[in-house]
């Protein structure tokens, strides 16, 4: 066996660099320029490619060790060498350039040689011939690769990494590094992948089981109906939402005694204006309120699980029943409107969704929805939440009922209130205390003056 003694080439000005990958084990095969290990300065990597074509027999170095100039760092045995076209400046690889253009030159490079190195692996069962031809139709190159470790993204990792990430179809910057200067291993590539593969394994569970197909005519007249598009949209906007969304619901009932007393003594005034004044209004302005006072309740899931929107606006949607289906225009800015203001919105959008002419621009941008079935009639009922608002506060039909005031009943005019949210971003606490606030809201309505 002739054996060759692979040696730290010229540094390029630094005296000394630490071993950062060792990317083959002893008996790979490897054709001359193939990646041998990858070195790092204070401020590059470099692949350091191997002079010879042959099998590696062992490192002389461990990851994690100095080396300088000249420093052995493996052993190969040349039995392949015969096979392969050596160019004989290899011994004295110099560094490249760190300019970008060289940096993605050599990249470039670097991915050649391990895509060759690639082939090769398959190739273990193939006759010598064959591998020759390989490597000698390959690009060969005499530069070591010198890349800026943080690169044109920002990552912090070698080329070996970088090339694994991509073959892996990973994003770097998805990954935490553990090496020094929080660069990444390969080891922190494989682990991301094995964790990403884990929890979608986990997250796909059971799947829905399908509704049975059934022929009701057996049992009686039938007609098949075609869904209009509105109730095709709700139909889908409800079932993304109540299985994407962990609901929980919370129930309340607040006195509207004096709110209800206050809105009827503006009747004449409200008919002067031409606008209706129901409960609605007063509701939205403490949702506003509210809104403001608890900011968590005006924020959105992002799909990437890191993060969430916090908004400082504050436009309040409002389901209409109307003939076509139900519709959810959107009331703008809210906190910035009297009630006057936002009984006037309130008929408007109304309007617009009982006459089919909303515009889909006039339903976008909700922080939180009311849905108000007060006039209908109902004790209560739980709304799903319209996601990505993380809350729905559901009104339902206001009846005098006796309340004990600490000395006697009283009648007094109860409204029941419900408010579904999104328990992945609501704890119980916060939907308590935003509850307890629109209560209170709307039981002294001197507070929304305040
Ligand atoms: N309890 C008792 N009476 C109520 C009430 C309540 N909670 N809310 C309103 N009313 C009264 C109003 O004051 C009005 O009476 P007056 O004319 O004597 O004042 C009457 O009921 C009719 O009100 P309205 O329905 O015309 O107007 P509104 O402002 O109360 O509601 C709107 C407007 C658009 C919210 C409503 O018409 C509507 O479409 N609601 C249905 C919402 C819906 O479908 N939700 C379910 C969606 S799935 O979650």
């Amino acid at each position: 066996m002739s054996k060759e003694i692979i040696l730290v080439p010229d540094l390029g000005g630094a005296e000394t660099v630490d071993v950062i990958e060792l990317g083959l084990s002893p008996g790979d095969v490897i054709a001359v320029e193939d990646a041998l290990l990858v070195l790092e300065s204070d401020k590059a990597t470099m692949d350091v490619p191997s002079s010879h074509a042959g099998t590696l027999i062992k490192y002389l170095v461990a990851e994690g060790d100095t080396v300088k100039v000249g420093d052995p760092i493996a052993e190969i045995d040349l039995d392949l060498a015969s096979l392969e076209a050596e160019p004989e400046e290899l011994n004295e690889a110099k560094i490249a350039d760190t300019s970008h253009e060289h940096e993605h030159e050599n990249h470039d490079e670097v991915i050649k040689a391990e895509q060759m190195e690639d082939t090769l692996g398959r190739s273990e069962n193939l006759e010598g011939p064959e591998i020759a031809s390989s490597i000698s139709s390959s690009d060969q190159t005499n530069n070591l690769s010198l890349t800026d470790l943080s690169d044109s993204d920002g990552v912090y990792a070698g080329p070996a990494v970088r090339m694994l990430a991509r073959e892996l179809g990973v994003s770097l910057k998805k990954i935490t590094g553990r090496g020094p200067k929080s660069r990444i291993l390969k080891d922190d590539v494989n682990d991301y992948v094995k964790s990403a593969l884990n929890s979608s394994s986990a997250a796909t569970g059971p799947s829905i089981p399908n509704m049975p197909d059934i022929d009701f005519s057996q049992f009686g007249a039938v007609e098949i109906v075609k869904m209009s598009k509105i109730q095709k949209i709700t139909s889908s906007n409800m079932q993304r939402s109540w299985l994407n969304v962990p609901h929980v619901t919370q129930f309340d009932e607040t006195d509207i005694t004096d709110l209800d007393a206050f809105r009827k003594s503006l009747k004449s005034q409200a008919e002067a204006r031409g606008v209706r004044i129901t409960p609605v209004a007063f509701l939205l302005k403490a949702i506003g309120i509210a809104l403001k006072d608890n900011p968590e309740f005006n924020r959105s899931l992002m799909n990437d699980g890191e993060n969430f929107v916090q908004k400082n606006y504050c436009h309040i949607g409002l389901a209409v029943d109307a003939p076509k289906g139900l519709m959810v225009p959107v009331i703008r800015d809210v906190n910035d409107k009297g009630l006057w203001e936002i009984a006037e919105d309130v008929g408007r959008v109304a309007g617009l969704a009982r006459d089919g002419k909303l515009k889909p621009s006039d339903m976008q941008g909700g922080c939180f929805t009311l849905s108000s079935l007060g006039a209908i009639g109902g004790n209560g009922f739980t709304p799903i939440v319209n996601s990505p608002e993380l809350g729905i506060l559901g009104v339902s039909n206001a009846k005098i009922q006796p309340v004990w005031d600490g000395a006697e009943f009283r009648p007094r005019l109860m409204l029941p209130l419900t408010l579904s949210y999104d328990h992945r971003l609501i704890n119980g606490g916060s939907a308590g205390r935003f509850l307890t606030q629109i209560n209170r809201l709307l039981s002294d309505i001197r507070l929304m003056s305040l």
